[in-house]
């Protein structure tokens, strides 16, 4: 297709076809055949095609010469991210450093941890009054003035990519503001902004889709729909109704999204957190996510960002069942994201710790296949939005069974200090608190909640994936309560664990007879040792191995690595001949060892570790 490559030529310099050609060469055929299945049939789709070529290319023209050298750097090393000295960490940029230049000043904090990768919650624009915490962006071309401008972002990517960490922001796919300025145009009567939207004008065509269609916030925003007079009809709101869907199935819009994206990755973002990825796409009678065009729509976004920025990286922000988890990294010859959330494996070993029952965590490890090449999951043990038990219904066989683990975090009388959300089987509550940190009264209780703690740490870190801490959790920070008070926030009880960074905490962390000095030691040495295990690196072998206590987890990693992990308050004497090895090991109430399958001994902590 001599025009389409033509059209990507036109803005760049001729030093730079070359490049250009080739990469046009190796994606240009996902790209035309994902387009093509979503748009094909519109009229003008080959003009629209043509355009959208040019639109990138005018994007690559703009791409500063840094982060065309990282784009290169990367290309011959595609599976970079894979690797074990990955860490993440994710933080509000307000609630780690006040604003974006303050987050720079935390840099040295996270270079103590290890951290390599910096996902920092919504920071763009968002919409006036309540926003979910920046999920309702009003401009993908500012930054919320409360937290700095464009150059500040550049001079903290730049910053951060000088540190070796990698700057991860949110590009919200499925929805923007009510205000954001095509909702508004939209509603002004712009034709071509209305597109944008899922507008029903009848309440009865809303009402078919409400039939098959599940709830995110059942009791803050029941339905899926909200009635706007200035549109004259039902506007599509998955989420909260000022969070308006947009429609895919206009490629005026999904042009509209794709330069957002390249836009901002001009900027030096290096990986995209691609938000609410599974609800892309809209059929009556299903549910409406992970329907097959949402995958078509990722592919064609990943071809375009191979094309022109192949230095960036997209991370699939999809909280569904295990078994639709996979298809986030596309299919054979078309990838997709780089990275997706392992979210059942997060809400599983939340699980098996409520059920002193490692099964949930071997169930979630059995249905997991191997990773393709240059792909990893993102493990974590909390991020800023609830549990969602719903999610582990394969794995667990019935919603009775999740109530029960549920109720357990959620006020029981057992050791969590966990609270409900939206009335659903779900749980929020800081890690800490859900370990037990925020109840302990004496000293074993304490002990014991900093060991749950680590150990679901300690999955996250074994599992093969991109580790992620959240913010507060390597200093076992407990619940706030303070957004009770605030009552643009007091219905969503997820912000208890979108707590300040607790400074007083930061400065114990080296203090080995404070809590959070414990947490802190515990993390950095799981961290250190992982870092010189090859076989912990994403995309090795990863395989749950039988065991003969169902407290039990042996994880088996590459050609070495053994990890155990007591999911029980029991003291547990293992014989490691039931795993392949020699002698025996005593494990304490929830405490793990990593082992060498060659020697059987623990995994050493090298001086630099135990220093
Ligand atoms: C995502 O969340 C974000 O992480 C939330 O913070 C936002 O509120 C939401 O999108 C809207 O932008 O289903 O896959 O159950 O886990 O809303 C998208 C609550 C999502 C979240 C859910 C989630």
């Amino acid at each position: 297709m001599p025009t389409l490559l033509q059209s990507l030529l036109d803005a760049l310099p001729a030093e730079r076809h070359d490049d250009a050609r080739r990469r046009f060469a190796r994606h240009q055929a996902v790209l035309c055949d994902r387009l093509g299945w979503l748009y094909g049939h519109l009229p003008g789709h080959a003009a629209w095609l043509e355009e959208l070529l040019a639109g990138t290319g005018r994007l690559m023209a703009a791409r500063p010469a840094p982060l065309r050298a990282l784009d290169a750097a990367r290309e011959a090393d595609p599976a970079w991210f894979c690797d074990q000295r990955m860490l993440g960490y994710s933080a509000y940029v307000d609630r780690f450093g006040g604003d974006l230049r303050g987050v720079a000043g935390r840099i040295p904090h996270l270079r103590e941890l290890g951290v390599t990768y910096l996902h920092l919650l919504p920071f763009l624009r968002p919409r006036a009054g309540e926003n979910d915490g920046g999920f309702a962006v009003a401009s993908f071309d500012e930054v919320d003035p409360r937290l700095g401008s464009m150059a500040d972002l550049e001079a903290l990517a730049d910053g951060l990519r000088g540190a070796g960490i990698s700057l991860c922001a949110d590009l919200i796919l499925n929805h923007v503001a009510d205000d954001h300025p095509w909702a508004r145009g939209a509603r002004a009567g712009d034709a071509r902004l209305r597109d944008f939207f899922h507008v029903l004008p009848q309440q009865e065509q809303a009402a078919a889709y409400e039939r098959t269609l599940g709830q995110v916030f059942p009791q803050a925003a029941p339905g899926n729909f909200t009635y706007d007079q200035a549109m004259g009809g039902w506007v599509w709101t998955t989420f909260y109704p000022f969070q308006w869907d947009l429609n895919y199935a206009n490629p005026a819009l999904f042009a509209a999204v794709a330069a957002a994206l390249l836009g901002l990755a001009n900027r030096g973002i290096e990986v995209f957190r691609l938000d609410s990825t599974a609800f892309l796409w809209k059929r009556l009678g299903t549910d409406c996510m992970n329907q097959p065009e949402a995958h078509l729509i990722l592919q064609a976004l990943r071809a375009l960002v191979d094309i022109a920025a192949p230095g960036v990286l997209l991370k699939a922000e999809a909280i569904v069942a295990t078994r639709e988890l996979p298809a986030y990294f596309g299919a054979a010859g078309a990838p997709e994201c780089h990275l997706a959330y392992h979210s059942t494996l997060m809400t599983a070993g939340w699980a098996a710790l409520a059920e002193q029952d490692a099964g949930p965590v071997r169930a979630v490890a059995d249905a997991t296949p191997p990773l393709p090449p240059g792909a990893s999951w993102l493990t974590y043990v909390r991020c800023h939005d609830d549990i969602g038990w719903k999610h582990l219904l394969a794995e667990a066989g019935s919603m009775a069974r999740l109530e029960r683990i549920a109720a357990f975090y959620n006020g029981g009388a057992g050791y969590p200090a966990g609270i409900g959300f939206q009335g659903g089987a779900a749980t929020n509550g800081s890690a800490a608190a859900l370990s037990g940190l925020d109840k302990a009264a004496t000293p074993e209780e304490t002990e014991h909640a900093l060991r749950r703690l680590l150990l679901v740490h300690g999955l996250a870190l074994c599992f093969g994936g991109l580790p992620m801490l959240y913010m507060g959790d390597e200093l076992a920070m407990a619940n706030d309560h303070g957004y009770l008070a605030d009552p643009a926030r007091a219905h969503d009880t997820r912000w208890v664990q979108r707590a300040p960074f607790d400074a007083a905490r930061a400065a114990l962390r080296h203090d080995p007879d404070s809590v959070p000095g414990r947490a802190w030691a515990g993390l950095v040495r799981l961290v250190g040792l992982r870092r010189r295990l090859p076989d912990l690196a994403a995309g090795t072998r990863c395989e749950a191995l039988a065991a003969h206590d169902p407290a039990v987890l042996a994880l088996a990693r590459g050609a070495r690595f053994l990890g155990l992990f007591n999911f029980s308050g029991r003291t547990l004497a293992l014989d490691l001949a039931e795993f392949g090895g020699h002698g025996a090991l005593a494990l304490g109430p929830w405490e793990q060892a990593w082992l060498d399958r060659a020697t059987w001994l623990a995994v050493a902590a090298s001086d630099e570790e135990t220093r």
